[in-house]
C-alpha cells in the first residue's frame, strides 16, 4: 500500500549521474585534447590500481547502448558531465572549438530526448584542458581562467542551450580545490608535502577563482540565452551532514565549524554574500577578498542549490587539518559504537537521517529549491566479488532504501523545495585516485568485455521510482 508521504512533486527529476572523465574513455578521439586528469592517472602512482581513463566504460563508443539502459530503467532524467577539452582542444577563448566534438554531444543530447530523458548539464567535472594548466597554472590563474571558462560555457550555452533546460556550472569547488591543490590526491596534484603549489595558499585561491568563473558564465546566461532558452543554472557543491560527537558545547560549535569550511565556503558567499566568519578567524589573509564587484556577481549567482553527498560526521573540536575547519571526523560513537554500515571508503558509512537533516540545515539557511545531483555507496570489497555476488548489492539497496525514505520525509514532513534525486551512480565507473578498484554503479560493469548489468540496487531503485509515480498520477 502506497502512504500519503509517499508523495513526489509532479516535475520532480528521478535518474542517475555520470562525469565524463569517468565514462567516456576515447580519450584521444574526433580531435579531444588532453586534459589534467590524463596526465595525471598516467603518472605511476597516482591511482590505486594503476590505471587511468583511455577506456573507463568506453561510454563515447557504446552511448547508444548506455541510453537504452537508461530507457529501460525509466529514468526520467540523466546528469552527465561535457568534456572541455573534446569542445576546445587546448581550453583558451581564442583556441578553436572542434566540431566533432559538438557533434557527439548533439547527438547524444538528441538522443536522450527522444527516448524522452530530459539532460541535466554538467559543464564542469574536473576534467580541465591541459592545455590550460601548462599555459598559465590554470584554476590559479584567475585573470585567465575565469575568462577562459566563461567563453567554454558560452560555446555550450550557443550549441545545447535550445535543448538543455538544466545546467550546473561545476561539480563540487570543495573537491578542486583541496583535493587537487590542498591534499595533491587528484589532478593536477598540487600540494602535498614537497610537490608543487604551497598547500597554505593555493587552495583557497583556487577556491574563488573557481566560485568567480562559475558566477560569470551565470551572468552570461542569465543575459544573452536564458532569456529565449529559458533554463536554470547553479551550482553543485559536496557536503556531508555534521553531527556533534557529544553534547559539550566544543563538539556543538565543532560540527558547524566543519559545515562552515565544507559548505559555507562555496555557499555562503553564493547565496548570502559572505564568508563564514569563522574561515577568516582561522585563516586570515589566506582566504581571499571577493571584492564590492565580484561579491556583487557572486551573491543570487546560482538558481538553486545543489546538493552532492554520501554520509555523515560526528565531529569534534581540535582537529588540525584546516580544509576540515580543524575539526576531527570520525564514524566512532562516545560508546564505540559505528554510526553506521562501512562502505570500501574509509570517508563513507550509510547514515540516512542525515541525509534528511542535511536537507532541512540548507534549506533552512540558503532558502533555495534543492537539486539532490549525488549521493551513492560503495559496498565494502565489492569489486573482490564473483558477480553473481557483487549483483546482490545488499548494503548498497539498504542504503538507498534509507536515503529515498529520507528524501520522502524530507519534503512531505519537513516541507523541504526537493527537486530532483541523482543516484551516483549510473554505472561503475573510473573511481578517481582509486582508479576502477572501487565500485558506485547501480550498474555492473565488466572492464574487459564493457558488459554492463543492473545491480539489485538499480532494480530497487527503479521499483520505488514505480510507486512514488503512481501517487503522481492520481
Ligand atoms: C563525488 O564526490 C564525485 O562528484 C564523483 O565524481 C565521485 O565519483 C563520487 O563522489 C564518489 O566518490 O578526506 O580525502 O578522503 C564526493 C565528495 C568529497 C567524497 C571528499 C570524499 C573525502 C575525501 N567527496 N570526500 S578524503
Amino acid at each position: 500500500m502506497v502512504e500519503s508521504n509517499n508523495k513526489l512533486p509532479k516535475d520532480f527529476l528521478w535518474g542517475f549521474a555520470t562525469a565524463s572523465f569517468q565514462i567516456e574513455g576515447s580519450t584521444n578521439v574526433d580531435g579531444r585534447g588532453p586534459s589534467i586528469w590524463d596526465e595525471f592517472s598516467r603518472t605511476p602512482g597516482k591511482t590505486l590500481d594503476g590505471k587511468d581513463g583511455d577506456h573507463a566504460t568506453e561510454s563515447y563508443r557504446l552511448w547508444r547502448e548506455d541510453i537504452a539502459l537508461l530507457k529501460q530503467y525509466g529514468v526520467k532524467s540523466y546528469r552527465f558531465s561535457l568534456s572541455w577539452s573534446r569542445i576546445i582542444p587546448l581550453g583558451g577563448r581564442e583556441d578553436p572549438v572542434n566540431e566533432k566534438g559538438i557533434q557527439w554531444y548533439k547527438d547524444f543530447i538528441d538522443e536522450l530526448i527522444k527516448n524522452g530523458i530530459i539532460p541535466f548539464v554538467t559543464l564542469y567535472h574536473w576534467d580541465l584542458p591541459q592545455g590550460l594548466h601548462d599555459r598559465y597554472g590554470g584554476w590559479l590563474n584567475k585573470a585567465e581562467i575565469v575568462k577562459d571558462y566563461e567563453r567554454y560555457a558560452r560555446v555550450c550555452f550557443e550549441a545545447f542551450g535550445d535543448k538543455v533546460k538544466y545546467w550546473l556550472t561545476m561539480n563540487e569547488p570543495w573537491c578542486i580545490s583541496v583535493l587537487g591543490y590542498g591534499r595533491g590526491v587528484f589532478a593536477p596534484g598540487h600540494g602535498k608535502p614537497n610537490g608543487p603549489g604551497d598547500a597554505s595558499r593555493e587552495a583557497w585561491i583556487v577556491g574563488q577563482n573557481v566560485v568567480l568563473a562559475h558566477a560569470s558564465a551565470v551572468k552570461a546566461y542569465r543575459e544573452e540565452y536564458k532569456p529565449t532558452q529559458g533554463g536554470v543554472i547553479g551550482i553543485t557543491l559536496n557536503g556531508d551532514w555534521q553531527m556533534p560527537w557529544d553534547d559539550t558545547p566544543e563538539n556543538i560549535a565543532a560540527a558547524q565549524h566543519a559545515l562552515d569550511f565544507a559548505i559555507g565556503w562555496f555557499a555562503d558567499p553564493i547565496y548570502l554574500g559572505h564568508y563564514p566568519p569563522y574561515m577568516r578567524e582561522v585563516l586570515g589573509d589566506r582566504l581571499p577578498e571577493y571584492s564590492d564587484e565580484e561579491i556583487k556577481l557572486v551573491k543570487g549567482s546560482s538558481d538553486f542549490y545543489g546538493m552532492n553527498t554520501y554520509t555523515t560526521n560526528l565531529a569534534r573540536a581540535g582537529g588540525d587539518d584546516e580544509f576540515q575547519g580543524l575539526v576531527d571526523y570520525t564514524f566512532t560513537r562516545p560508546d564505540g559504537t559505528q554510526l553506521g554500515t562501512q562502505a570500501h571508503c574509509a570517508w563513507l558509512q550509510d547514515y540516512p537521517d542525515g541525509f534528511r537533516d542535511l536537507l532541512s540545515y540548507l534549506y533552512k539557511r540558503y532558502k533555495m529549491p534543492i537539486y539532490v545531483t549525488e549521493n551513492g555507496f560503495a559496498v565494502k570489497d565489492e569489486n573482490d566479488m564473483p558477480v553473481d555476488q557483487l549483483l546482490a548489492d545488499k548494503d548498497r539497496v539498504r542504503y538507498y532504501e534509507g536515503t529515498t525514505r529520507a528524501l520522502l520525509a524530507a519534503i512531505n514532513e519537513d516541507g523541504v523545495d526537493v527537486r530532483s534525486y541523482f543516484p551516483w551512480s549510473f554505472l561503475d565507473n573510473f573511481e578517481w585516485a582509486d582508479g576502477y578498484t572501487t565500485r558506485f554503479g547501480v550498474t555492473y560493469v565488466n572492464y574487459e568485455t564493457q558488459e554492463r548489468i543492473p545491480k539489485d540496487s538499480g532494480k530497487f531503485l527503479v521499483k520505488v521510482r514505480r510507486q512514488y509515480d503512481s501517487v503522481n498520477s492520481r
